[in-house]
C-alpha cells in the first residue's frame, strides 16, 4: 500500500533543496533554483505519464489528456517562495495534484476529462514588484507593461525571462479558451491557525482577500551625525518612523484590515550620517476592497502632511493591487464533499493570503483546498505540513477527480 503522504513529503524535501543557501527556502523566479525545481518536476511529471511543456510565462504544464475534445480541469500553484520561506507554500499545490494523478494511474482509473498540473513561476512578487505572471497569462489578463519592471539588481522581468529561455512577447498568446476549461483547483498550505484549532487536516476556501502594495520614498538631507544640529534636521528616517507607526495604527484600528511594512531601505545607511532617503513598502489586505482602498488613501494623505511638516520630499505610489475574490461555490461544494469522503468535516474558511487562484477566477470557476499548517506559521523556515495531512489531501483530490 503506497504511503502517498510520505511520497509527497520526500518530493517536497527534494524540491526544498532547490534553494539559495541559507535558512528555509529561497527560490525566486527565473533563477537557477527555479530551473532546478522545474527539472525535478518535469522528470516526475513524465514518470507519471504526463505530457510536459514550459510555456513562455515560465509555467511548467503537466498534462494528462482525456478523451478527444474533452474539457480540461486545471490544478496547480506557484513554484516560487519568499526569501527564507517554507518548503510547502506554493509548491505543495503542484506536488499533491501530481501525486493524486499518479495514484489514479496506479489504480488504473481513467478520467472523462483532461487534467493539467501547473507550476506557476512567480506568485510571490518578491523578485519583481509584480505577481501572478503565469496565472494572468492563462487568464488573458497579463499586462505586458510589467515586463519593464526591475529587480533589486536592475534586471528587467523581460531580461530575466529571456535569459531563462522564454519569449516574453508571446505571453499574451497564452490565454486559454474559458469554454474548454472545467475550472481551476489550487491546493495550498493554510498559512494560518484555523484548521489546526479545529483539528481538521483539510478545509475549503470561501474567498481570497484583496491586497494592495505601496512604495513611499521620503527624501531629506544628510549630514554629520555629530555636528549637524538637531534643530532643523531633515531626517528621512525619523519621518519614515512616523509613517510606519501610522500603517500599524491603521491596521490595529480598522476592522478586517491587515497592514504591514515589510521592506525598508535607508540611504546612506551608515551609523554616523543623518538618513537622507528612505524607501518603504506598505501593504494592506482585506476581504473588503473599499476598506483596503480607504487605508491606502489615508496613508498617502498622512505621508503628504508629514513630509510638509518635516520639510521632506515625498513620493507615494500604489505599485500593486488585486481585488478580493470569492471562490466558486459549486466547485467548492464538490471539493468539500471530497474532503468529507476522506473523513473531514468539510470546514470552509477565508484566505488571508493571496494566491494564483484569484487570477485564475478571470478564466474559469476556481476553488481552493487548504491543508493544515503547524502553528499557523508560513513565510518562514518553520512552515510545516505533516505527511499524514499531505496524504489526506492526495486522497481528497483523487476523490474529487473521480466524483
Ligand atoms: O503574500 C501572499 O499572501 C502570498 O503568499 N503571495
Ligand atoms: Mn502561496
Ligand atoms: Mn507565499
Amino acid at each position: 500500500m503506497t504511503d502517498w503522504g510520505k511520497r509527497a513529503e520526500a518530493l517536497l524535501a527534494d524540491l526544498a533543496a532547490c534553494s539559495e543557501p541559507g535558512p528555509g527556502v529561497t527560490r525566486l523566479p527565473f533563477t537557477p533554483q527555479h530551473r532546478a525545481a522545474l527539472d525535478l518536476l518535469e522528470a516526475r511529471m513524465r514518470a507519471a505519464g504526463l505530457a510536459v511543456t514550459l510555456d513562455d510565462a515560465g509555467t511548467l504544464i503537466g498534462r494528462r489528456a482525456g478523451p478527444p475534445g474533452a474539457p480540461t480541469l486545471l490544478m496547480g500553484s506557484h513554484q516560487d517562495s519568499v526569501r527564507q520561506g517554507g518548503a510547502f507554500d506554493g509548491i505543495m499545490g503542484v506536488v499533491l495534484p501530481l501525486l493524486a494523478l499518479e495514484k489514479l494511474a496506479e489504480e488504473g482509473i481513467e478520467l472523462p476529462f483532461s487534467v493539467e498540473v501547473l507550476a506557476f513561476a512567480d506568485e510571490e512578487g518578491v523578485r519583481f514588484p509584480t505577481a501572478l505572471v503565469g496565472s494572468r497569462a492563462l487568464a488573458g489578463t497579463f499586462d505586458p507593461e510589467v515586463l519593464s519592471m526591475l529587480d533589486a539588481q536592475g534586471i528587467s522581468l523581460r531580461m530575466a525571462m529571456s535569459e531563462f529561455g522564454l519569449d516574453p512577447d508571446r505571453i499574451t498568446t497564452l490565454a486559454r479558451d474559458p469554454a474548454a476549461m472545467l475550472g481551476f483547483v489550487e491546493t495550498h498550505i493554510e498559512q494560518g491557525p484555523v484548521l489546526e484549532a479545529e483539528d481538521q487536516a483539510l478545509g475549503v476556501v470561501t474567498a481570497i482577500c484583496g491586497i494592495e502594495r505601496h512604495q513611499i520614498v521620503l527624501t531629506g538631507e544628510t549630514g554629520h551625525a555629530g555636528t549637524l544640529p538637531m534643530e532643523g534636521r531633515r531626517d528621512a528616517l525619523v519621518g519614515t518612523a512616523a509613517l510606519v507607526t501610522e500603517v500599524a495604527r491603521l491596521g490595529e484600528t480598522t476592522p478586517g484590515l491587515r497592514a504591514t511594512v515589510g521592506a525598508l531601505t535607508v540611504e546612506p545607511n551608515v551609523v554616523n550620517a543623518v538618513p537622507r532617503r528612505v524607501r518603504m513598502s506598505a501593504e494592506f489586505r482585506s476581504p473588503d476592497d473599499d476598506t483596503r482602498r480607504r487605508a491606502g488613501e489615508a496613508l498617502h494623505r498622512f505621508a503628504r502632511d508629514l513630509a510638509a511638516g518635516r520639510n521632506l520630499r515625498v513620493e507615494a505610489e500604489l505599485t500593486y493591487a488585486q481585488a478580493a475574490q470569492p471562490c466558486d461555490s459549486a466547485l467548492g461544494a464538490r471539493l468539500a464533499a471530497a474532503t468529507q469522503a476522506v473523513g473531514m468535516r468539510g470546514l470552509s474558511l477565508p484566505s488571508g493570503a493571496t494566491h494564483d487562484a484569484s487570477a485564475m477566477a478571470d478564466l474559469c470557476p476556481m476553488a481552493m483546498l487548504f491543508v493544515r499548517c503547524r502553528d499557523g506559521v508560513s513565510h518562514k523556515p518553520e512552515e510545516y505540513a505533516s505527511a499524514s495531512d499531505l496524504g489526506r489531501a492526495i486522497d481528497a483530490l483523487a476523490a474529487f477527480l473521480t466524483a
